[in-house]
């Protein structure tokens, strides 16, 4: 199947602002990555249910849940990479949106995976948006009382 990415302004729009390159190389980077970003995830879901859903789009070479920093945790994304720029496109195409863990995931096109990148870089560990969520999930309360120590907020 032919690309139906080919404008890099319109395959995310996310910027890493710890991407060392330029704006071009960043492009480039987001047009021939085999690399995606999965957000708005469930802190519960895991390696193996990722594996199960995304190996629809393609086979995978690798998953990398991202962590909180503290307490070494999943704190509600992963990357996955593929063998081919194709079953990336696939999994952004027609695995972005669909529900895992009761919530509507996000996938992105992603510059590549790089050590470092898995942990959250938000100031309590996990993730930065999770910071300045208003809406909170309905299992909050059980989370919280579970000794979580974290509040959990959806997207
Ligand atoms: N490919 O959409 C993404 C994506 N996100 C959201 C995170 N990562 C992503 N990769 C792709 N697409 O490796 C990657 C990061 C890193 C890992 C964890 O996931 O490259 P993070 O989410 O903890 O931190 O990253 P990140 O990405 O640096 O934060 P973000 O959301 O871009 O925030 C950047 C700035 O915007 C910060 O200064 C923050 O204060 C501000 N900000 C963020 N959300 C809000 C908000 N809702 N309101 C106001 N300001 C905000």
């Amino acid at each position: 199947m032919a690309s139906l990415f080919k404008d890099p302004s319109k395959l995310s729009a996310y910027r890493d602002r710890r991407f060392a390159g330029s704006q071009e190389d960043f492009e480039h980077a987001l047009l021939t990555s085999i690399t995606v970003y999965v957000g708005n995830m469930s802190f519960y879901t895991t390696e193996e249910q990722v594996y199960e859903l995304f190996t629809r789009a393609g086979e995978i070479k690798k998953i990398i849940m991202g962590l909180d920093k503290n307490t070494k945790t999943p704190c509600g994304f992963c990357f996955v990479l593929y063998y081919s720029r194709e079953d990336a496109e696939d999994a952004v195409k027609y695995i972005s949106g669909t529900i895992l863990d009761d919530r509507p995931i996000r996938v992105d096109f992603d510059w590549g995976f790089q050590e470092g990148r898995q942990w959250g870089r938000g100031r309590s560990g996990g993730q930065v948006r999770d910071e300045y969520r208003t809406d909170y999930d309905p299992d909050i309360l059980l989370i919280h009382i579970g000794g979580y120590g974290k509040l959990v907020q959806r997207e």
